[in-house]
C-alpha cells in the first residue's frame, strides 16, 4: 500500500513523518524480507463482548468484577470492542503494512461446558483468520492466553491435572476446525504470569496466592502444552507449532559472587523455570534452593511429554530487573536511579533482550527458531489534533529491533518481530489506564488514532517490500 494511503486511513492520524527516528540502519538483517513483522493482541484484552453468541464466563470476568482487583475497576467488558470491528482492525493492520498478526483465542468462546463446540464463537475466528488471510497476513494463533473458562477454575484450574486433557481437548477442536486458517499456533502465551501471577501471588485471575500452587500450576501448565503440540501436529500438520515465554533480564547489583548468584536465581525463576522443561526435559535444580521443597507432583512420562520438540519458541522481552542477594538463598530487587522507564515503571533495557537471546543460543542445544512475540511499552498517549507523537515509543522500538539485530549477527536463529500491541487495550491488573499500542483507542468513542509509531513502522515496511 502506498505512503499516501497511510496518510489518508479512514481514521484518525494524519501524516506529518518529519524526520524518520524509526528505520533501521542499512545492512540491518531487519531489511530482509523473510525476517516477518507484525503486530499483537490477546482475546481478553480487545475484544469485549463478553456476554455474546454463548461465550461463557471467564476467571478475567469474575477477577476484574471483583473489587479491588484492578486498577479504577476497569473490566474487560467492552474492551476495544473488537469482536463488532474486527473488519476494520483488520483493514487497518493491514493498511499499516503488517505482514503477521499474532491474536488470542477466548477458550470460553468456543466451547460449552460439556466441551461441545460453540459455533457462533467458532464462526467468528473463522472469519476473522479468514479475513487476515485474505489480505495477505500471516497469522499466529495462541490458544490460551489467560482466560480460562470460569467453570474450569471452579473445578481446581490449572491445580487440578484433569485440566490437561481439558486443554487437550480444546486444542483438538480448535486444530479441527481452524486447520488452514493459522500459520503458527502457539499453546500457551507466558506460562510464568499464569503461574506465578494467577496462582503464587495472585495480582492476576484467579487471584490465587501460594506458591506450591504456582509450582503445581506451572507443571499442569506445561504438561497441557505438551499434550496440545501433540494434537496440533496431529490435525494440521502443516502449521508451525510453538509456545510463547516472557522472560526477564536480571542483573547484579554488584559485582560480588553473592550478587551474582542472587541475579542468576532471578533467571531460574523468570527463565529456567519454563525454558529447562521445554529445552531439556527437567526442571532446574536451582529452582529448589531458592524454593526448597516447593517441588510439583510430577508422573512418570510428563517430563518427556513437556520437552517435545517445538517448531519455534515465542519470546515476550519488556524490561530488566536489577537485583542483590538477600543475605540467604534469594535476591531482592533493587531498582535503578537515574534510567529511563516507561508508563508501567518498567526500565528500557533493549541489551536485556540481545543478552537473554544470545544466551539462550549458547545454554540450549534445543533452541528452536526465534519469534519475538511481543515488546513493546506502554506510555499516556493523548490525541493532540488528530495526532499522537509517541517518541518515547519510537525509540523503544528502534533499539529493541537493533537488539534483535545484534543477536541474529551473533548467530541467533531470530525469524521474526511483533510489536505489543497493535491497539490500546485492557492492560489485566492495570486496566486501561496503560497504553502499549501503536494505535490510540479512544474508549469512550472507540476512535482508533495511528501513532507515529505505526506510521513509521508502516513506511519502513513499505519500503522494505519495494526494495524486495
Ligand atoms: O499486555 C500484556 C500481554 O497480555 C502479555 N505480555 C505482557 C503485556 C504487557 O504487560
Amino acid at each position: 500500500m502506498a505512503q499516501d494511503a497511510v496518510e489518508s486511513l479512514d481514521v484518525a492520524g494524519g501524516s506529518n513523518l518529519g524526520g524518520d527516528p524509526f528505520t533501521p540502519a542499512a545492512g540491518s538483517a531487519l531489511w530482509r524480507k523473510h525476517f516477518l513483522i507484525g503486530a499483537a493482541t490477546a482475546s481478553y484484552q480487545i475484544e469485549g463482548a463478553v456476554n455474546e453468541d454463548g461465550r461463557l464466563p471467564s476467571i478475567w470476568d469474575t477477577f476484574s468484577a471483583t473489587p479491588g482487583k484492578v486498577l479504577h475497576g476497569d473490566t474487560g467488558e467492552h474492551a476495544c470492542d473488537h469482536y463488532h470491528r474486527w473488519e476494520s482492525d483488520v483493514e487497518l493492520l493491514a493498511s499499516l503494512n503488517f505482514e503477521a498478526y499474532r491474536l488470542s483465542i477466548a477458550w470460553p468462546r468456543v466451547m460449552d461446558e460439556a466441551g461441545r463446540p460453540n459455533r457462533k464463537g467458532l464462526d467468528f475466528y473463522k472469519r476473522l483468520l479468514g479475513k487476515l488471510k485474505d489480505k495477505g497476513l500471516q497469522t499466529f494463533a495462541t490458544l490460551y492466553h489467560w482466560d480460562l473458562p470460569q467453570h474450569l477454575e471452579d473445578r481446581g484450574g490449572w491445580l487440578n491435572r484433569d485440566i490437561v486433557y481439558r486443554f487437550a481437548d480444546y486444542a483438538d477442536l480448535m486444530s479441527r476446525e481452524l486447520a488452514g486458517h493459522v500459520d503458527a499456533w502457539m499453546t500457551l502465551n507466558e506460562p510464568w504470569c499464569s503461574a506465578f501471577l494467577g496462582y503464587g501471588n495472585g495480582h492476576h485471575a484467579p487471584g490465587r496466592a501460594n506458591l506450591r500452587y504456582a509450582v503445581q500450576a506451572m507443571h499442569h501448565l506445561l504438561l497441557a502444552h505438551g499434550e496440545a503440540l501433540a494434537v496440533l501436529r496431529e490435525n494440521d500438520p502443516a502449521s508451525k507449532k510453538g509456545i510463547v515465554a516472557n522472560v526477564g533480564r536480571g542483573t547484579a547489583n554488584t559485582q560480588s559472587a553473592a550478587d551474582t548468584h542472587a541475579a542468576h536465581l532471578f533467571e531460574v525463576q523468570h527463565n529456567a523455570w519454563i525454558l529447562d522443561p521445554l529445552l531439556k526435559g527437567t526442571y532446574p535444580a536451582d529452582l529448589w534452593t531458592l524454593w526448597p521443597g516447593a517441588e510439583p507432583l510430577v508422573l512418570d512420562g510428563d517430563m518427556q511429554t513437556i520437552g517435545a520438540p517445538l517448531d519455534f519458541l515465542g519470546i515476550n522481552y519488556y524490561f530488566r530487573t536489577n537485583v542483590e542477594s538477600d543475605g540467604a538463598n534469594g535476591y531482592i530487587e533493587v531498582p535503578l536511579a537515574g534510567v529511563e522507564r516507561t508508563q508501567m515503571g518498567w526500565e528500557v533495557y533493549p541489551d536485556g533482550l540481545r543478552d537473554l537471546l544470545t544466551g539462550f543460543h549458547r545454554n540450549y542445544r534445543a533452541l528452536p527458531p526465534i519469534y519475538i512475540t511481543e515488546n513493546g511499552m506502554a506510555s499516556d498517549d493523548k490525541v493532540d489534533n488528530g495526532h499522537v507523537d509517541d517518541a518515547q515509543r519510537i525509540a523503544f522500538l528502534k533499539r529493541h529491533l537493533a537488539a534483535v539485530d545484534e543477536a541474529i549477527a551473533q548467530g541467533v536463529d531470530v525469524r521474526g518481530y511483533f510489536v505489543w500491541s497493535l491497539l490500546d487495550n485492557f492492560e489485566w491488573a492495570y486496566g486501561y489506564e496503560r497504553r502499549f499500542g501503536v494505535v490510540h483507542v479512544d474508549y469512550r468513542t472507540q476512535q482508533r488514532t495511528v501513532k507515529r509509531s505505526a506510521q513509521l513502522i508502516s513506511k519502513f515496511l513499505q519500503e522494505r517490500a519495494a526494495r524486495a
